[in-house]
This record gives C-alpha cells, sequence and structure tokens, in this order.
C-alpha cells in the first residue's frame, strides 16, 4: 500500500511512476488528509477513507509505530507499507520511485519492464550518469531549493537560495533548448529526470510563486521553455503518460489547501492563478 497526499510534492513523484508503470493492481493507492496540527497527516474522510483501511487507525503515526514501538521522528509521506510482514518498506521518495520503476516488473506484461523497454526506460542505462548529475543539481537547487528560500529564517538565507534557484532555472531553460534534450529533459522519452522535476515546476506558479516567496520570475511568463514542457507533460494524454497520468495525479485545489496551511498562516486559500495551468 502506498499512503500519500496530493499536496505534497514528493509522494507526487512516486505517484506518477506508479501510474506510468501500471501499478494499480500491484500496489493500492490511500490518500490521507492534510495535517492535522497534533497528530499530523490523517484519515479524515473528507478525502480518501475515514478510517485506515489496514488496521482502522484514525492517524498515520499509527502505522509508524505499528512498525516501530518506539518511533518518535517525522511521520511523512509518501510512506510504502508492506502488507504481508506488516511494516514500512520505505518513506523515502526517490528509493519508492525507483522500487517502482523496476521492484515489481515480473508481475507486469512484458512491455511494460524496464529492461525491455530499451531507450524507453525511465532510466536507460546510456543515460544514467547524466541523470544521475542532473537530479542533484535539481534536488539541491529546485526540488528543496523551493523549501529552503521559502523557509528561510533569514534575509541573507532567503537571498542565497533564492537566487540559486532561479540560476538553476536558467540553466534547465538553457538545457531544454539544446537539440537532444528535446521534447523531454533528455530526448524523445519521459525520464525519471521529468518526473523529479514535473512536481516541483507545476506547483511553481500556483504556490511556491506567491507562498514561498520565489517570485522573481513565473514559469508561465519567463520560461517558454520549461512552460511548454510542463504543459506538453500535463495535457498529454498518449501511451507515453499512461493516459494522462501526469494531469490525474495533479490536484490543484489540494495543493493550494495543503500549501495554505503550511506556509501562510491564516488558512485563507488564493483564488488564482487562472487558470492553474495555461492550455498547450
Ligand atoms: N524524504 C522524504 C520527504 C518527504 C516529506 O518531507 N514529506 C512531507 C510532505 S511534502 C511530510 O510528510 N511532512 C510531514 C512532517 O515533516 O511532519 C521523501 O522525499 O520522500
Amino acid at each position: 500500500v502506498l499512503y500519500f497526499n496530493y499536496c505534497c510534492p514528493w509522494a507526487h513523484r512516486t505517484l506518477l511512476v506508479h501510474g506510468l508503470k501500471g501499478l494499480e493492481d500491484i500496489v493500492r493507492l490511500v490518500e490521507v488528509d492534510s495535517r492535522d496540527q497534533v497528530h499530523g497527516w490523517w484519515f479524515s474522510g473528507r478525502r480518501g477513507p475515514d478510517r485506515d483501511p489496514l488496521y482502522g487507525g484514525r492517524f498515520m503515526k499509527d502505522l509508524y509505530q505499528r512498525a516501530d514501538p518506539n518511533y518518535n521522528g517525522r511521520v511523512t509521506v509518501p510512506m510504502l507499507w508492506d502488507t504481508k510482514y506488516e511494516t514500512i518498506v520505505n518513506n523515502e521518495s526517490s528509493e519508492i520511485m525507483r522500487m517502482f520503476s523496476e521492484a515489481f516488473d515480473d508481475f507486469l506484461p512484458l512491455e511494460k519492464q524496464e529492461r525491455n523497454k530499451g531507450d524507453a526506460a525511465l532510466v536507460p542505462q546510456h543515460l544514467q550518469k547524466q541523470l544521475d548529475v542532473l537530479n542533484k543539481w535539481v534536488y539541491d537547487t529546485i526540488n528543496n531549493g523551493v523549501y529552503k528560500a521559502g523557509f528561510a529564517s533569514s534575509q541573507g538565507v532567503y537571498k542565497e537560495h533564492v537566487t540559486r534557484l532561479f540560476q538553476s532555472l536558467d540553466q534547465l531553460e538553457y538545457h531544454l533548448g539544446e537539440g537532444e534534450h528535446y521534447p523531454y529533459l533528455f530526448g524523445e522519452h519521459i525520464t525519471e529526470a521529468d518526473i523529479r522535476l514535473y512536481p516541483t515546476i507545476v506547483r511553481f506558479d500556483v504556490v511556491y510563486y506567491t507562498l514561498f516567496k520565489c517570485n522573481m520570475k513565473m514559469i508561465r511568463l519567463d520560461y517558454p521553455r520549461i512552460h511548454e514542457w510542463l504543459r506538453r507533460l500535463y495535457w498529454n494524454e498518449g501511451l507515453e503518460s499512461a493516459g494522462g497520468v501526469f494531469r490525474k495525479t495533479t490536484n490543484f485545489e489540494e495543493i493550494k489547501r495543503g500549501y495554505t496551511s503550511v506556509a501562510a498562516g491564516n488558512g485563507i486559500i488564493p483564488a488564482g492563478p487562472v487558470p492553474h495551468i495555461l492550455p498547450l
């Protein structure tokens, strides 16, 4: 079972691989509601079930404590639960992504198995190094960069991270302009790099620009190539996106609600931007 929330960008990347690989009948998805101030993620019934479908608890914390009764750390989504051994398999999204890419292949039709996909694999062998390099700076300065800017404790720290963030977006804009990096980050097929970048970019104009003060430029106005890349993924209904996985896993209302509750204090959900994403 994968426990997730639509607001969370780290959960989002695991949902994308889950959908792209067609794991619906193998790994069940369970949505948890936004964090309760005291108990954290919970089963509210507003979104997802009103009890944990496995054990009947109200809070995700209960599952972490079932796995380890002395557990005192953060209770985070995404979290992958093993129903047979009744414990947590993993709660680190980058590792869950790799598990979803390959570990269930024996249960999938031949054409969905990574080893048979050649250049169309999510992590094609010939790109492994380049993916690792790009993933690293994208993670440090973009995926996590928006958080570093948004939660900066001083003007100086904010300035440093927001500057680095926009330098990296500039660099990505340049990257997408190189012929072999079109239409996706590494050419004609969607790779892990696209999946890791998408959750941050689709949230950018909608929440990070305002709530995390990442407002030196907007994707839709200032980054034509990134903007086109984003819309191509979002609006793709074809085989490559398993019939629209990017759009189906993007829930703008939940994204705005979730970030408003953590970032902006008074709980008022912003009305815009209108539209949340432009047509292609
Ligand atoms: N290392 C984790 C980070 C996940 C994470 O930070 N999730 C956030 C939501 S976006 C969370 O659950 N936070 C709850 C908390 O820290 O109490 C991953 O990438 O999977």
